[in-house]
């Protein structure tokens, strides 16, 4: 059976675009979800759980609840050790490169070494770089970190690159859930030209035309949060 990974690799590289539903376990509740999940739209083919500041209890429950309704992959995206729970199929192992500290570039990962060994969790090695998405993100705010300007273009790539190069399976370009500016078509074109791993593309993105903008530019993968969490995504 292919690993996650394979497919998102194999999807990228037929130009097969990839939708993921990112669900915050803080802001979930059965109630709110049931009808969503179980009539979820088509273009959707991952489901990411995570947050900045979710408890191990709101993790697990919120993964239950979701595996229980669908068969789609459930990837943990953790703003910490404690969200890791073995209930999911596979977890974003984020290095947040943007920023400069390590808390979240090493000292997390190590922390979460006795979570993940014996773990049936497949683990993805991912770039993540923050960026100015036009307000505070929780990400920023948790991290302690600077996202870096949009118009810093050649450092975005340089940084994603150098990702690449340490070793990182997947670059997520993110501008912060709720972002007022998605991340521009002009990055993710020139991120895309010298990667050679698959690109999500996260933040702000509200509705189809931005959808599709992101996906012409060149990103695989699609994370959409708040729009859906809102009900307020528009085709
Ligand atoms: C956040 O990239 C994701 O980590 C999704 O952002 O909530 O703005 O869709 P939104």
């Amino acid at each position: 059976m292919p690993t996650l990974l394979d497919a998102i690799i194999q999807a990228s590289k037929s130009n097969k675009k990839l939708l993921a539903v990112l669900i915050d376990p803080e802001k979930f509740s059965a109630e709110k979800y049931v009808d969503f999940i179980e009539n979820l739209p088509k273009a959707v083919t991952h489901i990411f759980i995570g947050g900045s500041t979710v408890t191990a209890e709101e993790s697990e429950v919120c993964v239950d609840f979701v595996k229980a309704k669908t068969n789609l992959p459930v990837i943990l995206f953790p703003g910490d050790k404690e969200q890791i729970t073995e209930k999911a199929d596979g977890i974003l192992l984020l290095s947040l490169l943007s920023g400069r500290n390590p808390e979240y570039l090493i000292e997390q990962h190590i922390k979460a070494v006795p979570k993940l060994l014996n773990a049936d969790l497949e683990i993805i090695p991912t770039g993540y770089l923050l960026l100015d998405g036009g307000n505070q993100s929780a990400v920023a705010r948790v991290s302690k970190t600077q996202p870096i300007d949009q118009s810093e273009i050649q450092l975005i790539k340089n940084t994603a690159l150098a990702g690449q190069m340490m070793g990182k399976q997947l670059i997520y370009l993110e501008a912060g859930s709720g972002a007022m500016i998605p991340v521009s078509e002009q990055i993710i074109a020139e991120v895309k030209k010298d990667l050679n791993i698959p690109l999500i593309v996260g933040g702000g993105i509200r509705n189809t035309n931005q959808l599709e903008k992101a996906y012409k530019a060149g990103a695989d993968l699609i994370v959409i949060g708040t729009a859906f969490e809102n009900g307020e995504f528009e085709t």
